[in-house]
């Protein structure tokens, strides 16, 4: 490669992905196929509109690649209808409101700080400024088991107020089931629309590993990278339910993707979430779903042994939601995420239920298993990475975030001098790095 500064920064980032272990729920790694997809020469068409009603010349081949996506992504959901071309998730989440309200109608949906996402509604996205938001949180866990954290009643009880035209169902740090069908009797109530964000669950969906939503919504809304393991991209998809409710509903999305909000489909991302779902029809994906919530499991079960709080008691899924404030108070995601990051371990800091902190100084961490899990690590692997996880804890658990606001910057800084020079977290960073490379990456 000519580029010498972009090719260097490519290898070191090849390095950081081989000698640590991925622990963000969210992120994979797509197969070699779906990456040598993405750089093909469909990265040079342009392909305005839908197959056979273009804008432009040149589409036969740019058609067969959106069909054969369409095709397998109905197959694979069980849904009648498919688009492929948002770019990613939160333009897909946008075309929905596009296709199902009008500036200023009212939308429900879970709130980011309760593990829901940007695109439902918060008012710092688009989301939230264009449409009237309502969100929904989530129930103390008093039990300490796994239950399910949802307040139907209260969320019923919102929607009869509020009169939503939209309700979203799906999150991105929510480590349980989602039990569609309680969404659907509110929604069917009040006569909104529901949809369905599955992009954290997708493959679990489809590996038969989680429960479909596709009987109960009328539209689902997927990014194809998660679990699902394909390229950066989306869909929308539209259910039975859906056209059922609206038939004009599958036509909407089209609307609202193109001309609505985009432009040209990435014909290269196309044929990649193609190749993508390929892949995940095979039954070796089924296996490959199911091992990431057996080790979510495994990796659970190490780190309440150890101590740590997990919201929902467990995970019955991809991820674990740890809830800091009761070992190291609150806002200490951040010294653990800094931590972890020293000795090879990638996860993020993250909001927990009834936040005491912010956002940016958060009191949990979330973490998952769908990359560990592609590179072949088991239960007994997850024991060790849980291990070490308790290890990083406890070298970190007597830092304090403070209260006062100017002076949060500066004792994190301290504490970032502080791990430098840690010589237990060097010694971990070695073990993790000798466990790490024997798993290859795509
Ligand atoms: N950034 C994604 C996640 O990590 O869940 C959601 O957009």
């Amino acid at each position: 490669m000519k580029d010498k500064l972009i090719s260097t920064l490519i290898k070191k980032e090849i390095k950081r992905q081989k000698e640590g272990i991925e622990l963000i729920p969210s992120e994979n790694y797509a197969s070699t196929e779906v990456r040598s997809v993405l750089s093909s020469y469909l990265v040079n068409k342009y392909s305005e509109g839908y197959p056979k009603k273009r804008y432009y010349g040149g589409n036969e081949n740019a058609d067969e690649v959106e069909i054969l996506a369409q095709e397998r992504a109905k197959k694979l959901f069980k849904v009648p209808f498919a688009n492929v071309q948002p770019y990613s998730g939160s333009p897909a989440n946008f075309a929905v409101y596009l296709a199902t309200c009008k500036p200023g109608d009212t939308v429900m949906g879970q709130a980011l700080i309760a593990g829901g996402h940007l695109t439902h509604g918060h008012t710092v996205s688009a989301t939230g400024i264009f449409y009237k938001t309502v969100q929904y949180g989530l129930k103390k866990n008093s039990s300490g088991k796994s239950e399910d954290l949802f307040d139907y009643k209260e969320i019923r009880r919102l929607a009869l107020e509020c009169k939503p035209k939209l309700i979203w169902v799906g999150a991105t740090a929510y480590p349980l089931k989602f039990h569609y069908d309680r969404f659907a009797e509110i929604a069917d109530e009040v006569g909104a629309y529901l949809a369905a964000d599955i992009a954290h669950v997708a493959g679990l969906i489809v590996g038969g590993a989680h429960p479909s939503p596709v009987p109960h919504v009328h539209i689902v809304t997927t990014t194809t990278h998660k679990t699902l393991r394909g390229p950066r991209g989306a869909m929308i998809m539209v259910t039975d339910k859906g056209i059922k409710k609206d038939a004009d509903l599958a036509s909407k999305i089209d609307k609202a993707i193109f001309p609505g909000l985009q432009g040209g489909p990435h014909d290269n991302q196309t044929a990649a979430i193609a190749v993508a779902l390929h892949e995940a029809a095979q039954s070796s994906f089924k296996k490959y779903a199911h091992q990431i919530v057996k080790n979510s499991q495994a990796l659970a079960q190490v780190l309440i042994k150890g101590g740590l709080t997990l919201v929902g008691g467990g995970s019955e899924n991809h991820l674990l939601l740890v809830d800091l404030t009761p070992t190291m108070g609150p806002g200490a995601g951040v010294f653990v995420q800094k931590a972890l990051d020293v000795v090879g371990l990638t996860l993020n800091k993250n909001t927990v239920p009834e936040e005491l902190s912010s956002p940016y100084y958060p009191s949990g961490v979330r973490l998952g298993t769908p990359a560990s899990t592609t590179r072949g690590m088991k239960e007994k692997e997850m024991k060790f990475i849980g291990e070490m996880i308790l290890k990083v804890v406890d070298e970190v658990k007597a830092y304090r975030l403070p209260k006062e606001k100017l002076e949060k910057g500066a004792y994190v800084k301290q504490f970032l001098v502080d791990l430098q020079k840690n010589k237990k977290l060097t010694l971990l960073r070695n073990q993790i790095k000798r466990m790490a490379v024997k798993y290859k990456i795509p």
